[in-house]
Protein backbone atom coordinates (compact mmCIF):
# COMPACT_ATOMS: atom_id res chain seq x y z
CA UNK A 1 0.00 0.00 0.00
CA UNK A 2 1.53 3.30 -0.77
CA UNK A 3 2.03 5.79 1.84
CA UNK A 4 -0.36 8.88 1.73
CA UNK A 5 0.59 12.44 3.25
CA UNK A 6 -2.89 15.21 2.83
CA UNK A 7 -1.31 18.51 3.44
CA UNK A 8 -3.89 21.00 4.16
CA UNK A 9 -5.03 23.91 6.65
CA UNK A 10 -6.81 22.71 9.81
CA UNK A 11 -9.66 23.55 7.42
CA UNK A 12 -12.06 21.20 6.39
CA UNK A 13 -12.50 22.96 3.14
CA UNK A 14 -11.03 21.32 0.27
CA UNK A 15 -9.44 18.45 1.97
CA UNK A 16 -12.81 17.13 3.64
CA UNK A 17 -13.86 15.13 0.66
CA UNK A 18 -10.40 13.38 0.51
CA UNK A 19 -10.17 12.41 4.46
CA UNK A 20 -13.91 11.29 3.64
CA UNK A 21 -12.06 8.88 1.30
CA UNK A 22 -9.50 7.39 3.25
CA UNK A 23 -11.69 6.97 5.73
CA UNK A 24 -14.39 5.19 3.89
CA UNK A 25 -11.66 2.90 2.42
CA UNK A 26 -10.18 2.37 5.78
CA UNK A 27 -7.32 3.56 4.06
CA UNK A 28 -4.52 4.76 6.36
CA UNK A 29 -2.99 8.51 5.55
CA UNK A 30 -1.53 11.56 7.23
CA UNK A 31 -3.69 14.40 7.58
CA UNK A 32 -1.04 17.25 8.16
CA UNK A 33 -2.78 20.25 9.24
CA UNK A 34 -0.59 23.47 9.16
CA UNK A 35 -1.30 26.74 10.32
CA UNK A 36 -1.92 29.37 8.47
CA UNK A 37 0.80 31.28 9.76
CA UNK A 38 2.96 28.47 8.98
CA UNK A 39 2.09 28.54 5.16
CA UNK A 40 4.05 31.81 3.72
CA UNK A 41 7.52 30.57 4.28
CA UNK A 42 6.35 26.93 3.46
CA UNK A 43 4.56 27.78 -0.21
CA UNK A 44 8.15 28.54 -1.56
CA UNK A 45 8.73 24.71 -1.59
CA UNK A 46 8.14 24.34 -5.47
CA UNK A 47 8.89 20.77 -4.87
CA UNK A 48 6.43 19.80 -2.97
CA UNK A 49 3.77 22.99 -3.89
CA UNK A 50 4.05 23.20 -7.47
CA UNK A 51 1.11 25.55 -7.44
CA UNK A 52 1.95 27.34 -4.43
CA UNK A 53 -1.28 26.16 -3.06
CA UNK A 54 -3.01 23.17 -1.30
CA UNK A 55 -4.69 20.53 -0.76
CA UNK A 56 -1.69 18.40 -2.21
CA UNK A 57 -1.34 14.72 -1.66
CA UNK A 58 2.29 13.11 -1.46
CA UNK A 59 2.33 9.41 -2.64
CA UNK A 60 5.19 7.99 -2.00
CA UNK A 61 6.88 11.23 -2.07
CA UNK A 62 5.45 12.45 -4.96
CA UNK A 63 3.33 15.45 -4.80
CA UNK A 64 -0.25 15.92 -6.54
CA UNK A 65 -1.96 19.37 -6.69
CA UNK A 66 -5.87 20.44 -7.18
CA UNK A 67 -8.24 18.51 -4.62
CA UNK A 68 -10.63 17.62 -7.35
CA UNK A 69 -8.25 15.70 -9.02
CA UNK A 70 -6.79 13.97 -5.76
CA UNK A 71 -11.08 12.81 -5.66
CA UNK A 72 -11.24 12.01 -8.66
CA UNK A 73 -7.56 9.59 -8.41
CA UNK A 74 -8.95 8.20 -5.37
CA UNK A 75 -12.37 7.61 -5.91
CA UNK A 76 -11.21 5.73 -8.79
CA UNK A 77 -8.09 3.85 -6.94
CA UNK A 78 -10.60 3.19 -4.02
CA UNK A 79 -13.54 1.89 -6.09
CA UNK A 80 -15.91 5.17 -5.40
CA UNK A 81 -16.04 6.20 -8.73
CA UNK A 82 -19.54 4.40 -9.77
CA UNK A 83 -19.72 0.51 -10.82
CA UNK A 84 -21.10 1.70 -14.24
CA UNK A 85 -21.09 4.76 -16.60
CA UNK A 86 -24.39 6.20 -15.93
CA UNK A 87 -22.83 5.98 -11.77
CA UNK A 88 -20.09 7.72 -12.98
CA UNK A 89 -21.85 10.45 -15.02
CA UNK A 90 -23.75 11.03 -12.15
CA UNK A 91 -21.39 11.61 -9.24
CA UNK A 92 -19.71 14.19 -12.75
CA UNK A 93 -23.34 15.77 -12.56
CA UNK A 94 -23.45 15.98 -8.70
CA UNK A 95 -19.86 17.25 -8.80
CA UNK A 96 -20.61 20.11 -11.74
CA UNK A 97 -23.65 21.11 -10.10
CA UNK A 98 -22.05 21.66 -6.29
CA UNK A 99 -19.20 23.48 -8.41
CA UNK A 100 -22.26 25.69 -9.45
CA UNK A 101 -23.45 26.65 -5.91
CA UNK A 102 -19.75 27.11 -4.11
CA UNK A 103 -18.92 30.06 -6.85
CA UNK A 104 -22.29 31.42 -6.46
CA UNK A 105 -21.64 31.31 -3.12
CA UNK A 106 -18.29 32.19 -2.26
CA UNK A 107 -18.17 35.71 -2.70
CA UNK A 108 -21.51 36.22 -1.18
CA UNK A 109 -19.89 34.72 2.20
CA UNK A 110 -16.69 36.57 2.31
CA UNK A 111 -18.51 39.44 1.11
CA UNK A 112 -17.14 42.81 3.93
CA UNK A 113 -20.56 44.51 3.89
CA UNK A 114 -22.80 42.63 6.97
CA UNK A 115 -25.95 44.65 5.10
CA UNK A 116 -25.26 43.70 1.43
CA UNK A 117 -24.10 39.92 3.00
CA UNK A 118 -27.50 39.53 4.70
CA UNK A 119 -29.06 40.40 1.78
CA UNK A 120 -27.38 37.95 -0.84
CA UNK A 121 -27.26 35.13 1.70
CA UNK A 122 -31.32 35.57 1.74
CA UNK A 123 -31.37 35.89 -2.17
CA UNK A 124 -28.92 32.63 -2.70
CA UNK A 125 -31.30 30.51 -0.05
CA UNK A 126 -34.72 31.97 -1.68
CA UNK A 127 -34.11 32.55 -5.70
CA UNK A 128 -30.30 32.34 -6.96
CA UNK A 129 -29.17 28.45 -5.62
CA UNK A 130 -33.03 27.11 -6.57
CA UNK A 131 -31.95 25.76 -9.89
CA UNK A 132 -29.16 23.77 -8.77
CA UNK A 133 -30.64 22.43 -5.57
CA UNK A 134 -33.89 21.34 -7.90
CA UNK A 135 -31.30 19.70 -10.23
CA UNK A 136 -30.12 17.60 -6.91
CA UNK A 137 -33.11 16.74 -5.98
CA UNK A 138 -34.46 15.06 -8.91
CA UNK A 139 -30.94 13.26 -9.88
CA UNK A 140 -31.33 11.73 -5.84
CA UNK A 141 -34.51 10.98 -6.53
CA UNK A 142 -34.74 9.34 -9.72
CA UNK A 143 -32.23 6.60 -8.00
CA UNK A 144 -34.32 6.35 -5.08
CA UNK A 145 -31.72 6.93 -2.64
CA UNK A 146 -30.43 5.95 -0.32
CA UNK A 147 -27.30 7.45 -2.08
CA UNK A 148 -27.26 9.60 -4.69
CA UNK A 149 -26.35 6.47 -6.95
CA UNK A 150 -28.70 4.09 -5.17
CA UNK A 151 -27.22 1.73 -3.00
CA UNK A 152 -23.43 2.47 -3.24
CA UNK A 153 -22.14 5.04 -1.69
CA UNK A 154 -19.83 6.98 -4.12
CA UNK A 155 -17.67 10.18 -4.62
CA UNK A 156 -20.95 12.39 -5.63
CA UNK A 157 -22.08 11.79 -1.92
CA UNK A 158 -19.28 12.46 -0.10
CA UNK A 159 -19.47 16.11 -2.53
CA UNK A 160 -23.15 16.98 -2.26
CA UNK A 161 -22.90 16.38 1.63
CA UNK A 162 -19.78 18.32 2.22
CA UNK A 163 -21.35 21.38 0.76
CA UNK A 164 -24.93 20.62 2.28
CA UNK A 165 -22.44 21.01 5.30
CA UNK A 166 -20.58 23.76 4.75
CA UNK A 167 -23.58 26.16 4.11
CA UNK A 168 -25.52 24.70 7.03
CA UNK A 169 -22.85 25.00 9.88
CA UNK A 170 -19.96 27.59 8.42
CA UNK A 171 -22.45 29.67 6.32
CA UNK A 172 -25.50 29.25 8.82
CA UNK A 173 -28.21 28.72 6.40
CA UNK A 174 -29.14 26.35 8.46
CA UNK A 175 -32.93 25.68 6.44
CA UNK A 176 -31.26 25.27 3.32
CA UNK A 177 -32.17 21.73 2.79
CA UNK A 178 -36.01 22.49 4.06
CA UNK A 179 -37.50 22.82 0.43
CA UNK A 180 -36.02 19.62 -0.84
CA UNK A 181 -37.22 17.12 1.95
CA UNK A 182 -35.17 14.10 0.13
CA UNK A 183 -31.95 15.67 0.49
CA UNK A 184 -32.57 17.36 3.81
CA UNK A 185 -33.15 13.49 4.45
CA UNK A 186 -30.06 12.50 2.88
CA UNK A 187 -28.13 15.18 4.86
CA UNK A 188 -29.09 13.38 7.82
CA UNK A 189 -28.94 10.07 7.11
CA UNK A 190 -25.47 10.50 6.04
CA UNK A 191 -24.49 11.92 9.48
CA UNK A 192 -26.26 9.79 11.70
CA UNK A 193 -26.64 6.23 9.78
CA UNK A 194 -23.72 5.83 6.90
CA UNK A 195 -20.43 4.62 6.99
CA UNK A 196 -18.69 7.76 7.94
CA UNK A 197 -20.98 8.96 10.74
CA UNK A 198 -18.77 8.02 13.62
CA UNK A 199 -15.83 9.74 11.48
CA UNK A 200 -18.24 12.82 11.21
CA UNK A 201 -18.99 12.73 15.27
CA UNK A 202 -14.93 12.50 15.76
CA UNK A 203 -13.27 14.94 13.36
CA UNK A 204 -11.77 17.94 14.66
CA UNK A 205 -14.46 21.25 14.61
CA UNK A 206 -12.93 24.01 12.54
CA UNK A 207 -14.22 27.24 10.91
CA UNK A 208 -14.59 26.07 7.47
N1 LIG B 1 -7.18 24.36 -8.03
C1 LIG B 1 -6.76 24.19 -6.67
C2 LIG B 1 -6.94 25.49 -5.90
C3 LIG B 1 -6.34 25.37 -4.53
C4 LIG B 1 -6.47 26.63 -3.71
O1 LIG B 1 -6.91 27.70 -4.16
N2 LIG B 1 -6.06 26.47 -2.45
C5 LIG B 1 -6.07 27.57 -1.50
C6 LIG B 1 -6.63 27.09 -0.16
S1 LIG B 1 -8.28 26.54 -0.27
C7 LIG B 1 -4.64 27.98 -1.24
O2 LIG B 1 -3.74 27.20 -1.39
N3 LIG B 1 -4.47 29.20 -0.77
C8 LIG B 1 -3.21 29.68 -0.27
C9 LIG B 1 -2.44 30.48 -1.27
O3 LIG B 1 -2.87 30.58 -2.43
O4 LIG B 1 -1.42 31.00 -0.85
C10 LIG B 1 -7.56 23.07 -5.99
O5 LIG B 1 -8.71 22.89 -6.41
O6 LIG B 1 -7.06 22.41 -5.10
Amino acid sequence: MPQYKLMYFDARGRAEVIRMLFTLKGVEFEDFRMKREEWPAMKDNKELFPLGQVPILVIDGKTMPHGKAINRYLARTFGYYGKTEEQTNTIELVSETVDDIIQKIYPIFYDKDEEKKAKNMQEFKETVSVPQFKYLVNLFKEKGGPYFCGDDITLGDLIAFTIFDAIILTMKITDILDPYPELAAFYKRFNEDSPLSSYIKSRPVTFF
